[in-house]
């Protein structure tokens, strides 16, 4: 394999645990932000249920999968039959549905990549978005929260890693940098990596869960709670853990050659996914394969100025994990 280089870890990384555990506990949203959210949930659908009776709303992204900070905006999928053909037109309908019950900044993005309506509910304080038919991301939302239950590393380490990206400006998707879904996705795959491993690989476990989203097969493994403990023959602690992850995209990822891939839970080749040249916009210069669209490579945003921004700040962090006297500061630093 190719090993650009390989160091030990500083001798006193575990002083590391509490300060670093301590910046994730202040990101956790409160019991009581998870209820203003359903609580609104439980307005929309009261609204949308009244002109579409058989619609439904489901919370997706961070609001439900585990890896939201507090203070977010929540995402909601507005499910309707025979909606794909006048998208803008249920959106259109939904914004004045929601005007009239009073919710605030209520904008349609019906030209969007993914088009949406935007709102603010004066009562909770809370803002989101209301996507159409996208049950992909409703899906995916719930893979990422079954990994979620089976080891607290995984939270905390993605909590840190989602953290880091945000001070440091590179979880932009427009400017070419990663979503929050991808980084997650990252911190996956390198846990079940890690020897012994400390997360499974769902999709290659017999299957217990399976749906079909737009002639996509989404089956895997979801009684998580029979893998509590899965990782407990590594005893990696989190610093150990965020030193590892930095470390492994500055130094040890063969950029040129390999894909990362949760549902496999390995790495494969370019090659075999034909993501070796550029297509279209595509240039497949990082790549993180999408657990069940599989011709989806999230890295694709990422374009030859992004990637070196990427991989420098990659480089950053590992180096401050591994000499710097405040990690903790100095990893979060504004950029
Ligand atoms: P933030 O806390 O808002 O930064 P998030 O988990 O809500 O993180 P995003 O806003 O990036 O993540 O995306 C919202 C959800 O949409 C997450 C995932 O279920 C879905 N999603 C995002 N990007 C993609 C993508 N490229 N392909 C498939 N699903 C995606
Ligand atoms: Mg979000």
């Amino acid at each position: 394999r190719y090993m650009k280089r390989q160091v030990a870890c500083r001798g006193d990384i575990d002083s590391l645990n509490a300060p670093m555990l301590a910046i994730y506990e202040s990101l956790i949203p409160a019991e009581e932000e998870m209820a203003k959210q359903k609580q609104l949930l439980a307005l929309l659908e009261k609204i949308v249920c009244k002109e579409w009776p058989e619609a439904r709303l489901y919370l997706y992204g961070s609001c439900a999968n585990s890896f939201g900070f507090s203070k977010s905006d929540i995402d909601v999928c507005l499910t309707i039959a025979d909606a794909d053909t006048n998208k803008s037109e249920v959106l259109l309908k939904l914004a004045d549905l929601l005007q009239l019950e009073n919710l605030q900044n209520v904008q349609a993005l019906t030209r969007a990549r993914v088009p949406i309506v935007k709102l603010m509910d004066p009562v909770t304080g809370i803002s989101g978005d209301i996507c159409i038919n996208n049950v992909l991301a409703v899906v995916n939302t719930k893979l990422l929260r079954d990994y979620a239950c089976i080891d607290v590393r995984l939270r905390q380490l993605a909590f840190i890693v989602k953290h880091w990206a945000k001070s440091r400006g590179v979880n932009e998707t427009y400017q070419g940098t990663l979503s929050s879904y991808a980084y997650v996705l990252m911190c996956i795959h390198f846990l079940q990596q890690r020897r012994p491993a400390i997360l499974p690989c769902l999709q290659g476990m017999k299957t217990t869960y399976c749906v079909n989203v737009d002639n996509i097969e989404c089956a895997y493994f979801d009684q998580v709670e029979n893998l509590f403990g899965f990782g407990s023959h590594n005893g990696e602690s989190i610093a150990q853990l965020i030193w590892g992850f930095f470390s492994y995209w500055a130094y040890c990822h063969d950029y040129a050659n390999d894909v990362i891939s949760v549902r496999t839970g390995t790495i494969l080749s370019k090659r075999t996914k034909d993501w070796t040249r550029r297509i279209g916009n595509d240039r497949h210069l990082i790549c993180i394969e999408d657990p069940f669209e599989l011709s989806h490579d999230l890295g694709r945003v990422v374009d030859k100025y992004s990637i070196r921004v990427l991989r420098e700040e990659f480089e950053r962090a590992a180096e401050i994990m591994q000499y710097d006297p405040n990690p903790c500061v100095k990893l979060f630093e504004p950029y």
